[in-house]
C-alpha cells in the first residue's frame, strides 16, 4: 500500500549551482498548488516549511569544490529533516534548491533502509549524470557531484553523511532522460557501471520499455526513492531551470514516466530538484512540475480509474 501521510520540506537555497535563482523553488511549488493538488487526491499533506541554511557567498572553487562548507551544512538539514519524516513513517518531498541537497536526501533515506531492512531503488530523471568528482568537474559546482558522493567518490563530510560508506551501491540507481555528461564523467559512468537509460535508448526503444526496465525487479520489501530534477524535461515545455539541455522528454513521455511510477505503488520518497524561478515564464515550469507530481501520485486517466 501507498504511503498517504505526506510531508512538505522546503530547501531555499542554489549553493551547489551554476546560476542563482534555485532558492527560489519552494515558494514557486507552493505557489503553483502542491499541497491543494496532492491533497486534492486524498492525500493527508504537511507543509514543514523551508529550512534554513548559510546564504550563498557566490565564490569561485576551492580544491575542486565551490562552497563546500555551505553545502555540506544545507545537506546536513535536509538529510535530518528528511530522516524525522521517514521515521515518523511519512512520505517526504524534498522541495529544491538544486541538485546538490538530494546527497543529503539520499543519504537520509540509505539510512532509514539500513534501519528497517529495506531495498533502495533510486530513479535519477535528470538531463545530467551528476557523477563528477573534483578531478572531473569542469565548474566545481556540487549539483554536478551527489550521485558520485553518493557511491563514495566525493568530499568526506558529504560521502560519509548517510553514516555507513558508500551510502548506496551504483547497482541500485536507474539514471533516466540524461543526454549532458561531461568527458571525464562519461568514463566514471562506465567505469563504476551505472545503468543509465538515456535519450537515445529513449528514442530508440520508448519511454515505456524504458521505465519497464528501470522498475524491473522491484518487490514489496523495496522502497523507491525518485530524485526528479526538472532540467530532465525539454526546455521547450520546462524553460525555468538553470542548465537546460534541448532533447528531453516531452510531455507525454514524462507523464508516462511519472505513471508508470505510481503503477508500482513503492513511491516512498521525492526530490524536485532546481527549478529556477528567475529563468520560468509564469511559473509555468513550476505548473508543469506539479502536474507531473500529481501522476506520479497516482492521478490517472479515465481509462485506469
Ligand atoms: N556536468 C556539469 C553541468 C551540470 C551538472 N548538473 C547540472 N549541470 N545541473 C557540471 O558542472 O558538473
Ligand atoms: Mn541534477
Ligand atoms: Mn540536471
Amino acid at each position: 500500500m501507498s504511503i498517504r501521510q505526506i510531508s512538505l520540506i522546503g530547501a531555499p537555497t542554489d549553493i551547489g549551482a551554476g546560476a542563482r535563482g534555485a532558492s527560489m523553488g519552494p515558494e514557486a511549488l507552493r505557489v503553483a498548488g502542491i499541497a491543494a493538488t496532492l491533497a486534492a487526491h486524498g492525500l493527508e499533506v504537511a507543509d514543514r516549511g523551508n529550512l534554513a541554511g548559510p546564504a550563498n557567498p557566490w565564490l569561485p572553487p576551492e580544491g575542486g569544490y565551490r562552497h563546500l562548507a555551505e553545502v555540506t551544512a544545507w545537506n546536513q538539514a535536509v538529510h535530518d529533516a528528511m530522516l524525522a519524516e521517514l521515521r515518523a513513517d511519512r512520505l517526504p518531498i524534498l522541495l529544491g534548491g538544486d541538485h546538490c541537497l538530494g546527497l543529503g536526501s539520499i543519504s537520509a533515506v540509505a539510512r532509514h533502509c539500513r534501519e528497517r531492512g529495506r531495498k533502495l531503488r533510486v530513479l535519477w530523471l535528470d538531463a545530467h549524470a551528476d557523477f563528477n568528482t573534483s578531478a572531473l568537474t569542469p565548474s566545481g559546482n556540487l549539483h554536478g557531484m551527489p550521485v558520485a558522493c553518493l557511491c563514495g567518490h566525493g568530499p568526506q563530510a558529504l560521502v560519509e553523511m548517510s553514516g555507513a560508506v558508500p551510502a548506496i551501491d551504483p547497482k541500485w540507481v536507474r539514471q533516466i532522460g540524461i543526454r549532458s555528461v561531461d568527458p571525464g564523467e562519461k568514463r566514471f559512468v562506465h567505469e563504476v557501471g551505472l545503468e543509465v537509460f538515456d535519450m537515445r535508448f529513449i528514442d530508440e526503444h520508448g519511454m515505456r520499455h524504458a521505465m519497464e526496465l528501470a522498475l524491473a525487479t522491484l518487490d514489496a520489501n523495496t522502497h523507491l526513492h525518485v530524485s526528479f530534477d526538472v532540467d530532465f524535461l525539454d526546455p521547450d515545455i520546462a524553460p525555468g531551470v538553470g542548465t537546460t539541455v534541448r532533447g528531453g522528454p516531452t510531455y507525454r513521455e514524462a507523464q508516462l514516466c511519472m505513471e508508470m511510477i505510481a503503477d508500482t505503488g513503492r513511491l516512498a520518497s521525492l526530490d524536485v530538484m532546481e527549478l529556477n524561478p528567475a529563468l520560468d515564464l509564469r511559473n509555468q515550469t513550476a505548473e508543469l512540475a506539479v502536474d507531473l507530481i500529481e501522476s506520479l501520485f497516482g492521478k490517472s486517466t479515465l481509462m485506469r480509474a
